[in-house]
């Protein structure tokens, strides 16, 4: 823990799925998988789990969403605060109300990058605001919310969504220059939450709301890379691994891409040396959290 410079936080969480159920034991798959990953990775040239990753203790809450989300916030702001790169595997997304409000709170005009099949952002559902199907609406309220990959919504998401930084699948399937356009858009600090789904089913299948026509591996792979290198990315979670037991190679391609972006995140950075992970202490102090994103401000 205290050499480590990464924490991943396991949140084994399905309490509001609506038609797949299992995401409470995406994080069990994920980590299986994991222990079978050679750890060089070739793209970098690094050995990215040199500069340390420390399993934390889950978040297991299951009493209600909300009691969930609450966990999850204090949790990731605690090793926010204890200058780690944070990072979550799930779980089903509305886990990421309480990753997204962590990083609010602790980082100056955040971009939250919303990789998912679904636009997510219903502001109740089921009778609750905590439901996966509003993972993202808070974030739309007071981040500058940018959206990729989307498919599926429902008609009055639209009174939400933000056209500009909606950049939806069958755009991206048109355009070469979709990962451009994107990153301008973005603020310095960037949290990206990435749902499982908005891969095409073809190559992950494992997630409980399958949509077609989704993203590819090395399509997501060079978005990312590129947000990386441009950005700073203070941290992710990576959500929806509903794990299939009779086929186990998109729990190792979760594990994959995980390890994928740790190695861009740390590609120019020395083992041996100290980590700084930029949050701003004097910003949670000064109560500015949660203030509604202002464009004029940039
Ligand atoms: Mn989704």
């Amino acid at each position: 823990m205290e050499k480590a410079k990464v924490v991943l936080i396991p949140v084994p969480y399905d309490g509001t799925s609506t038609w797949g159920k299992g995401s409470d034991k995406g994080p069990e798959a994920f980590l299986h998988a994991s222990e079978n990953m050679e750890t060089y990775d070739i793209e970098t040239g690094t050995e990215v789990y040199r500069q340390g990753i420390f399993l934390a203790d889950p978040v297991r809450q299951d009493s209600s969403p909300e009691t969930l989300v609450k966990a999850v916030h204090s949790t990731t702001k605690e090793y926010i605060k204890r200058n780690k790169f944070v990072t979550l595997v799930g779980g089903e997304h509305s886990l990421s109300i309480g990753s997204i409000r962590a990083f609010n709170e602790c980082f100056d005009d955040l971009t939250v990058l919303h990789i998912d099949a679904h636009a997510d952002l219903r502001e109740s559902y089921d009778g609750s605001k905590f439901n996966h199907a509003c993972a993202l609406y808070e974030a739309s309220q007071n981040t500058n919310l940018i959206q990729v990959g989307i498919r599926s919504m429902d008609a009055l998401e639209n009174t939400v969504l933000d056209e500009e930084k909606t950049f939806f699948a069958h755009d991206l399937a048109k355009d070469d220059y979709w990962a451009d356009k994107v990153i301008e858009l973005m603020t310095d600090n960037v949290f990206i939450t990435f749902d499982l789904d908005a891969l095409d089913p073809s190559i992950m299948p494992s997630t409980g709301t399958p949509e077609p026509g989704g993203l590819f591996w090395y399509e997501t792979l060079e978005f990312l890379r590129q947000v990386f290198e441009e950005k700073n990315v203070v941290g992710f979670d990576l959500v929806e691994l509903c794990p299939n037991p009779s086929d186990k190679s998109p729990d190792f391609l979760a594990a994959k891409l995980y390890y994928k972006m740790l190695s861009y995140k740390f590609k120019d950075e020395d083992v041996a040396d100290q980590y700084d992970n930029t949050f701003d202490e004097g910003y949670i102090q000064s109560g500015n959290s949660n203030k509604k994103f202002n464009d004029e401000d940039e």
